[in-house]
């Protein structure tokens, strides 16, 4: 049915607290280490400023996400699984998690997955998408906290509405709309799409 809204909400960053959960963990298993404090973060990639302010901590950063538990263990996003909850319920309206694992796929897909069993319930399994290309995804909106989403598909359905987290706060880009949080008004970011 083309006259239902179709929403696309990204995971890290979005609805569960990727930054937060990586700096915990790293400062635990690395305390010796200089780290990057959450309000200095600049750039998607957590590996890339790591590895610029000294080249042995890229690897051991990634280290962090590679490790079991990682991924299982984020903390949800202030008002993100009340946000999908209601989406989910809203008339013509239909929710698709739409997440990026890493390639190191020892935990990471299944804990993606005990998360979202866990934090939104059973139900919300039917949604899930792993993908590494979300351009080749159709939707009426991706939400989602990565500056710049490209892959294969030149022209993607979706408009991406930028999801505000520390490494991209001080991006200006005006052709680009902003989910400032949850507390923002998402609600008439889709209402927008509806029209
Ligand atoms: P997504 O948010 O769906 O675009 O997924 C991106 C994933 O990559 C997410 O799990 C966060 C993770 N990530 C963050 N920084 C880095 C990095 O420097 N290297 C790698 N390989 N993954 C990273």
């Amino acid at each position: 049915n083309s006259r239902r809204l179709r929403v696309l909400v990204d995971m890290d960053g979005v609805i569960a607290d990727f930054e937060g959960g990586f700096l915990k963990k790293f400062k635990a298993r690395f305390p010796n280490e200089p780290f990057i404090s959450l309000e200095d973060r600049r750039g998607f990639w957590v590996s890339t400023q790591y590895g610029d302010m000294r080249s042995d901590l890229c690897d051991k950063a990634i280290s962090i996400w590679e490790s079991k538990n990682f991924f299982m263990d984020l903390e949800p996003l202030p008002g993100g699984v009340e946000a999908l909850k209601e989406m989910s319920k809203m008339e013509n309206t239909d929710v698709f998690i739409c997440t990026s694992p890493i390639k190191h796929y020892s935990f990471c897909p299944y804990e993606k997955y005990a998360w979202v069993e866990k934090h939104l319930g059973p139900e919300f399994l039917e949604q899930i998408i792993l993908t590494r290309d979300k351009t080749i995804v159709t939707g009426d909106v991706l939400i989602d906290d990565k500056p710049d989403i490209l892959g294969v598909e030149p022209y993607p359905t979706w408009e991406h509405v930028l999801f505000t987290a520390c490494h991209n706060k001080h991006l200006e880009n005006p052709s680009q709309r902003r989910l400032l949080s949850w507390a923002d008004d998402w609600r008439a970011v889709l209402a927008s799409k509806r029209q």
